[in-house]
This record gives C-alpha cells, sequence and structure tokens, in this order.
C-alpha cells in the first residue's frame, strides 16, 4: 500500500459541492482507501485573479494502483465533473484534482510530476496538508513545518471543519 495525497480545487459551478462529489469518487476506486480529509477551505485566486474564489481541500489516501493509473483515474473524475479543457491556462473550473504525493517517490515523466512542482508554495495546499499530516515531509522540500514558517495564510480561510 502506499499513501498518497490529492489536492483539490473548484471555483465554478457550486465548488463545495463538486469537492463532496469529488471526495465521494476518490473513496469509490479500486484498491483504494480513503484516510484523512482536511477542512475545506475558501481562498482567493492565485495566478490569474480574475477569476472566483476557490474551495480547496487535501485528502490521504491509501492505494495498490500505480502512480499513473491513480493519474488516469483522477482526470477521469475530471472529466466527469464537467471539467472542460479550454484554451485559458490557469483558468477557472468545476475540479482540478493534483496528485501531490505518492508515498515518498519522486516521478518525472511526461505525464506527471510528484511531488506536484509547486505545492511547496501555495498556502492552499499546504495547511489543509499540514492539518491532517502534521510532522509530514516533502520529498526534495523537507517538513511541512518548514515550509509553512515562510509562508503567509492571506487569502485563505477555513470555512468547513472536518
Ligand atoms: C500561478 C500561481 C498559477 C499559483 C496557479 C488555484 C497557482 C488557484 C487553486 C487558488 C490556480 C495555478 N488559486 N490558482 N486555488 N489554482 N486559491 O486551486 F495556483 S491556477
Ligand atoms: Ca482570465
Ligand atoms: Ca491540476
Ligand atoms: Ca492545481
Amino acid at each position: 500500500m502506499t499513501c498518497v495525497y490529492i489536492g483539490l480545487g473548484s471555483n465554478l459551478d457550486n465548488p463545495k459541492s463538486q469537492i463532496s462529489r469529488a471526495i465521494n469518487a476518490l473513496e469509490k476506486l479500486p484498491e483504494t482507501e480513503l484516510l484523512r480529509c482536511s477542512s475545506l477551505y475558501r481562498s482567493k485566486p492565485v495566478g490569474p485573479d480574475d477569476q472566483p474564489d476557490y474551495i480547496n481541500a487535501v485528502v490521504m489516501l491509501d492505494t495498490t494502483l500505480s502512480a499513473l493509473t491513480l493519474l488516469n483515474h483522477i482526470q477521469a473524475i475530471e472529466d466527469q465533473q464537467g471539467r472542460i479543457r479550454g484554451s485559458e491556462r490557469w483558468g477557472p473550473r468545476t475540479l482540478d484534482l493534483d496528485l501531490l504525493l505518492y508515498g515518498d517517490e519522486r516521478i518525472n515523466n511526461k505525464h506527471l510530476t510528484v511531488p506536484h512542482q509547486e505545492m511547496h508554495k501555495r498556502n492552499f495546499v499546504l495547511y489543509p496538508l499540514h492539518e491532517i499530516s502534521p510532522g509530514i515531509s516533502i520529498p526534495g522540500y523537507g517538513p511541512v513545518e518548514r515550509l509553512l514558517e515562510h509562508m503567509d495564510s492571506s487569502g485563505l480561510e477555513k470555512i468547513i471543519s472536518a
């Protein structure tokens, strides 16, 4: 079994229900158990800011699926929830699922980069990650607590406690 973390984000078409539907779909994946869910957080858009606020969360799963098979499943869940892959980079979306961590592995191929390239810089990933796994270390970056020392929580608000 491998412990994996997935980041969830939505800012279109009732984001809170998009996130809870996605958590239900993750719970139903084969060879996979949902172990922990963070609270839901409302967050100001980072990057292009001409879009609605996001709802973000992080979940922890145990799985025997390979990283690539898991990636295919999470992309299918995004598609099922009406994600449109438009021309705008980093535009608004009904659902974004990011494979953040896959055990302690570092993966770099044309399909996948793990740890997720930017997770160590994003408060809407690190705060919910720390909530469900204090003490966790991000391969190549170190303990989440150390990363949070340099991070501010502005624009981020816990709205629904786990
Ligand atoms: C550039 C900088 C691009 C930071 C992106 C989310 C970024 C977001 C999200 C919030 C994006 C990627 N802002 N911006 N939550 N995704 N709050 O999930 F994150 S686009
Ligand atoms: Ca835009
Ligand atoms: Ca993504
Ligand atoms: Ca993302």
